[in-house]
């Protein structure tokens, strides 16, 4: 009958199906069990460390290891430095037979010369990590790739670009590059590196921000530069400033035995000081820089009046000093009378830069009003008047002759 045929079909595809099940599972628990055992055996291997273990590795020279764990199924990496090549096994197993797998690898220095890049006729040499040509004569650089400029070909050049602001570079190959160094003072020139340029120090700072090279002028010498000062100066210790000579210290000066030398920035003047011829009166010399007047006749009004004394001072300033500052102090001694007075005499080019105040009871002070750009010689005179019950007493008369200097310094 055609239902129980078919009935019987599908029981046996049902019975196939359920043997192919029961044969995964019993490989599946088969499979747990491989697992478990392996489990358990790990976790039991601290106690039995020594007898599970592969030996222990060394990492090869110039080289590292990766991987400390040296049990069953662990690997272990190996690296080369830089420059080295790794020849063996790049990582190595810890076999069930408690043996490495593999070979105990070596670091070897690579050939940077393999690629030959020595040219025209350079022979490469080897080193760690890098490679240096020998140049065949004629040829120099980092891989000789630039002939050498002869001797003939340095006298061919013109002669702006030779002489002593004009020198060689020095050049030394590291790590495969030309590296040029020039002599202090210079610098490599723009156009090769073989040649060396001095350095115009006195253009290059010329307005430098934090001040001008030298406070006079600048001279560019080979690999330096130098400072200089006008006449009448030397040059500072630190280089860059101007100082004057002291020509009347230094006996650099013609003033003659009746002269008295007055130093003055930049030079010195030959003064003689005579004293003032008037009317009326007559004066001494009381000493090199003063003049008196001699005693008056009686009733000679006149001669009374005239000044009592002369006083000559030399100033030597230099030039736009700063104003409004005090030149020179005169201070009475010996005050007689009620009343001191002090004034300035002179013309119009005296009180355009001068004038007198006082100080305090007994002393006047000449002050310079403003700036005066030298060279120049200004003259002021102070008088100082003694009154009692306004009448005067005496006169006395300070000549000031200022030399200024033509520079600031
Ligand atoms: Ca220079
Ligand atoms: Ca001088």
């Amino acid at each position: 009958c055609p239902g129980r045929q078919e009935m019987q079909n599908s029981l046996k595809q049902v019975q196939k199906l359920l043997s192919a099940h029961e044969a995964s599972y019993l490989q599946s628990l088969r499979t747990l069990k491989k697992k478990i055992n392996l489990l358990q055996g790990t976790a039991k291997q601290p106690a039995r460390a020594n007898n599970n273990t592969c030996p222990k590795l060394d990492a090869p020279a110039n080289g590292r290891k990766l991987g400390k764990v040296l049990t069953v199924g662990h690997e272990v990496h190996f690296l080369c430095d830089a420059g080295y090549e790794l020849v063996g096994s790049e990582s190595r197993i810890c076999q069930e037979s408690l043996s490495w797998s593999g070979q105990q690898p070596l670091c070897r220095d690579s050939n940077e010369c393999a690629s030959a890049p020595c040219l025209n006729g350079g022979t490469c040499v080897d080193e760690v990590n890098q490679f240096s040509c020998i140049c065949a004569k004629g040829w120099a650089g980092a891989t000789c790739q630039s002939p050498v400029p002869t001797f003939a070909a340095a006298g061919a050049l013109p002669a702006a670009t030779t002489g002593p602001f004009v020198r060689p570079s020095r050049c030394t190959q590291v790590q495969g590059t030309t590296h040029c160094t020039c002599e202090p003072g210079y610098t490599i020139s723009g156009r090769d590196s073989n040649t060396c340029t001095d350095i115009d120090e006195c253009e290059l700072f010329h307005n430098g921000q934090a001040g001008r090279l030298c406070l006079h002028s600048c001279v560019n010498t080979p690999g330096g530069y130098r400072c200089t000062c006008p006449a009448g100066y030397n040059v500072t210790r630190d280089g860059r400033s101007c100082k004057d000579i002291d020509e009347c210290a230094t006996r650099q000066n013609n003033c003659t035995r009746d002269q008295m030398c007055v130093n003055t920035y930049g030079g010195f003047q030959c003064v003689r000081v005579d004293c003032p011829r008037i009317r009326n009166a007559t004066y001494v010399k009381t000493s090199p820089m003063r003049c008196e007047r001699n005693p008056c006749p009686v009733d000679n009004k006149a001669c009374s009046q005239a000044p009592n004394s002369f006083s000559y001072h030399y100033l030597s300033v230099v030039s736009n000093l700063s104003a409004p500052r005090v030149m020179f102090r005169v201070t009475a001694m010996r005050p007689m009378g009620d009343t001191l007075r002090f004034s300035l005499l002179g013309g119009k080019q005296a009180r355009r830069h001068f004038t007198v105040q006082r100080s305090d009871r007994q002393t006047g002070q000449l002050m310079l009003v403003s700036p005066v750009q030298g060279p120049v010689t200004l003259e002021a005179e102070v008088e100082m008047s003694e009154l009692e019950k306004r009448v005067q007493l005496g006169r006395y008369i300070t000549k000031v002759t200022m030399f200024v200097s033509q520079y600031e310094f």
